[in-house]
């Protein structure tokens, strides 16, 4: 791969990059043992139905159901490890001027490998809020004596839901308002581990690819942002990533 012209051309634009976007979703997770959303059979909404889980109306409707499947969750997250995707990302800001993440992942894994500016456009699991989202911020600590489940809001007694943001659920405006404005002005996305097809987040690399920034994709399959992306590099991110950055590395010093 590291003879690969297409690697080639990747790590020289990342090499002159200014101000780097890397734009994550759930693939980028999937070496660490975190189930992806749309890969078939093995994706979470290949086995379970997204309007049963993960909606609003769904956790009104069937709160312990809801809150059992996502215990199960954040436990995977929780017992998780940063893989070599997620440490070669972390590793760009040591060789790069400006570099930021924008995640659709909700398991606090890019943070953990070390990346130091994350925005989280679809919350965390290992967060919590109540029901009405009046308070916020309960880690596990908070609820773990409670046996009830969903656990109460320590502040005001409702049921506490999981910090992340469910289908029909507006985007935390701080996270899009920013993570768009770094789009726009970025000259390199590098776009690791997503499908593409839930907005706003897929908006962001056609957003940098028209403001004129060198879009990277990094997947084992074609994906919906094919159109927005100039370089394609086929492969699993937890092996495309380290040979990428070490050949960026090589240019910088080469
Ligand atoms: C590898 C790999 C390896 C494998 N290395 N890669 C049309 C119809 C109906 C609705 C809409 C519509 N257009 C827009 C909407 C709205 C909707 C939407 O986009 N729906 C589409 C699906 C049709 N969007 C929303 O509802 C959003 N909110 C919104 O629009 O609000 C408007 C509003 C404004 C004001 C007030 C009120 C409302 C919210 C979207 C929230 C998404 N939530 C989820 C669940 C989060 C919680 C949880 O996890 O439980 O977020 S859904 C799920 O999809 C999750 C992900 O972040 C998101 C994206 O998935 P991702 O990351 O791309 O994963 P996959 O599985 O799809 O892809 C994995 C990729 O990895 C694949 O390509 C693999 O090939 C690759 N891969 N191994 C690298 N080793």
């Amino acid at each position: 791969m590291a003879q690969d012209p297409r690697v080639q051309s990747a790590a020289r634009a990342l090499a002159r990059s200014r101000r780097l976007v890397v734009f994550t979703g759930a693939g980028v997770s999937k070496e660490s043992g975190i189930a992806t959303f749309r890969e078939p059979e093995t994706g979470l909404w290949a086995q379970y139905d997204p309007m049963e889980l993960a909606t609003y109306e769904a956790y009104v409707r069937r709160p312990a159901f809801v809150w059992s499947w996502y215990e199960h969750r954040f436990g995977a997250a929780a017992a998780a490890a940063p893989n070599p995707g997620h440490r070669a990302i972390a590793e760009l800001e040591h060789l790069l001027p400006r570099v930021s993440v924008v995640t659709q992942n909700i398991d606090g894994l890019h943070q953990r490998a070390g990346s130091s500016d994350v925005i989280e456009l679809h919350g965390n699991m290992l967060r919590f809020k109540c029901l009405s989202g009046r308070h916020t911020g309960f880690v596990l600590d908070d609820f773990a004596g409670q046996d009830e489940k969903p656990p109460r809001c320590p502040d005001c007694g409702d049921p506490l839901r999981p910090d992340v943001v469910w289908f029909g659920e507006a985007l935390p405006a701080d996270a899009i308002d920013r993570a768009q404005a770094l789009s726009a002005a970025c000259d390199v996305m590098l776009v690791v581990g997503t499908s593409g097809v839930v907005y706003p987040a897929a908006g962001l690399p056609f957003l940098a690819a028209e403001a004129g920034a060198t879009v990277i994709d990094v997947n084992p399959e074609r994906d919906a942002l094919a159109a927005a992306a100039e370089i394609f590099l086929r492969g699993p991110g937890g092996e495309v990533l380290p040979q990428l950055v070490a050949s960026v590395r090589e240019h910088l010093t080469g």
